[in-house]
């Protein structure tokens, strides 16, 4: 695959997921595997202006505009009222932070995104900044979940329908993928992907009117994803990077004008 970029546009990929799901580990060991890997130039945008570290260096970081903690203090409210806020300034600031990005000189362009996923897709600063990436280059984004999180087969029928909601919302053709495959409660999940066949039969054994929603479910997903496979990735040991690049990189051939 390697050779096929750059294409006279930037590609942004806009990293998203719940928190603490690996985002800006994934961002970090994904941006040094492009570089290494493939030898094409990574820039990182920090979009969450609660983080108090990142595993990068951003190139952009809104953390200079808008501070979770300063929001905090300077109007008395609690993490979630002040992230509100804090989205809500960062909204208003967009122009100004996109004027940063247009300056960045790179083949891709990682955006890491607050933990507080459902602010970001439900909240208008989500979906705006999306539109200003998508007007600008190729786009994609990638849904990033613990695979602790499907230990049932209905879980990862969930997981799937949050990354096509995710889709909706930020008009962006969204990529699902579990991280954490290093850990044995993740281990579940690895058969219901690697054959689709088995997690049908799994659902009709579970009980309840939830597995047989999730099993409609599943068929309107596959029909509706961007992507219908789902790679099991370790970003703290840079596992299954080379198929998650892939898989975006067929998404983005699709999606975009990339041939
Ligand atoms: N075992 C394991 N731990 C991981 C992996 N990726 C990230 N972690 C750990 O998960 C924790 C959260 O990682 P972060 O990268 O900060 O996650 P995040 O989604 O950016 O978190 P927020 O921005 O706070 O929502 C850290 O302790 C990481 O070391 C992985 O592939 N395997
Ligand atoms: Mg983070």
């Amino acid at each position: 695959m390697a050779g096929s970029y750059p294409v006279g546009q930037a590609l942004y990929l806009v990293v998203m997921g719940p928190a603490g799901s690996g985002k800006s580990t994934l961002s970090s060991a994904f941006g040094r595997w492009i570089e290494e890997q493939q030898g094409f130039s990574v820039a990182y945008v920090n979009l969450d202006p609660g983080a108090e570290q990142t595993p990068y260096a951003p190139d952009v970081d809104v953390r200079k505009y808008v501070r979770v903690r300063d929001v905090m203090r300077e109007r008395g409210l609690g993490p979630n009222g002040a992230l509100i806020v804090s989205m809500e300034l960062l909204y208003r600031r967009r122009e100004e932070i996109m004027v940063e990005v247009d300056n960045l000189d790179a083949d891709f362009v990682i955006v890491d995104t607050p933990g507080q996923m459902e602010l970001f897709v439900f909240h208008e600063t989500g979906p705006a900044f999306s539109r200003e990436f998508a007007k600008r280059g190729a786009a994609c984004a990638l849904m990033l979940f613990d695979a602790s999180l499907a230990a049932r087969p209905s879980e990862l029928v969930t997981l799937k329908l949050m990354g096509l909601v995710a889709q909706l919302r930020l008009d962006l053709p969204t990529v699902v993928a579990l991280n954490k495959s290093d850990l044995e409660q993740s281990r579940a999940v690895s058969r219901w992907l690697e054959d689709p066949r088995a997690l049908v039969e799994d659902l009709s054994r579970e009980r309840g009117v939830v597995s047989e929603l999730a099993a409609q479910m599943a068929a309107l997903l596959d029909e509706y994803s961007v992507a219908s496979r789902i790679p099991m990735i370790s970003a703290l040991r840079g596992e299954g990077l080379d198929e998650l690049y892939d898989l975006i990189h067929e998404v983005w051939c699709t999606c975009g004008d990339l041939t």
